[in-house]
């Protein structure tokens, strides 16, 4: 059995957990408590030295420490259905969105949160090492997480998924992101009417309730 190291209200384990979902793998929890710094603990970074959660655990013990070798793991290991394309096409198309919105729309978040919450005092970055925060970081952070959700929706107009061929880890990344926003308190209004329609139908997979 596969074990996610996982925490609920964090946005990155959230992509793990609905990906093994859709997946369908069954797999055990342990959760590592980011509210009291566990991630930062030796018991936790002699499994993942760069201390973020997820990590995944697999059967034969080796450890994957980010969403990019989980998705790449799982992908090849449990291929249906396939969440990253079957074309090149599409494998190009999916994985371009999927990297835009982590660094346009989840990153951005991060960016936010991260160098304007006093409780992230000198944790402006994930990781072992502390780095202070950048108040100015804060603004741009915020302004971009508004710029992603106008693209987003323009994107969305006449779509139901991110990418072409359907549901894929694009719209895994995004719906993650999309609800992480609220953490900097930005939310779709009714501009974002694309992007409203689009989040719905997403809710129907049970996955998103993960
Ligand atoms: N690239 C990593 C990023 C993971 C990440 O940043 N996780 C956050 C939680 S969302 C974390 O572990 N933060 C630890 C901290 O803030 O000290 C991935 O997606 O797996």
């Amino acid at each position: 059995m596969i074990t996610l190291y996982d925490f609920g209200m964090a946005p990155s384990p959230r992509r793990a957990r609905i990906l093994l979902a859709e997946k369908g793998i069954s797999h055990n929890t342990v959760i590592v408590d980011m509210m009291s710094n566990e991630q930062l603990g030796e018991a936790y970074r002699a499994i993942n030295p760069q201390c973020t959660i997820p990590a995944l655990r697999l059967a034969g013990g080796e450890v994957l420490t980010d969403n990019a070798a989980i998705t790449a793991y799982l992908e090849a290991h449990a291929p249906e259905p396939a969440l990253l394309g079957r074309t090149p096409l599409e494998k190009a198309e999916i994985a371009g969105w999927n990297a835009r919105i982590e660094m346009e729309g989840l990153m951005a978040i991060a960016e936010a949160l991260r160098n304007g919450s006093p409780m992230m005092k000198n944790r402006a970055l994930p990781g072992p090492v502390d780095y202070a925060q950048i108040p100015e970081l804060a603004q741009r952070g915020l302004a971009r997480v508004h710029s992603f959700f106008d693209m987003l929706n323009a994107h969305l107009a006449g779509r139901d998924t991110i990418a072409s061929s359907g549901f894929s880890i694009a719209d895994i990344t995004a719906v993650v992101t999309v609800d992480f926003a609220r953490a900097v308190r930005v939310k779709a209004g009714e501009q974002h009417g694309h992007l409203l329609r689009w989040r719905a139908a997403m809710a129907l997979r049970p996955s998103m309730a993960l």
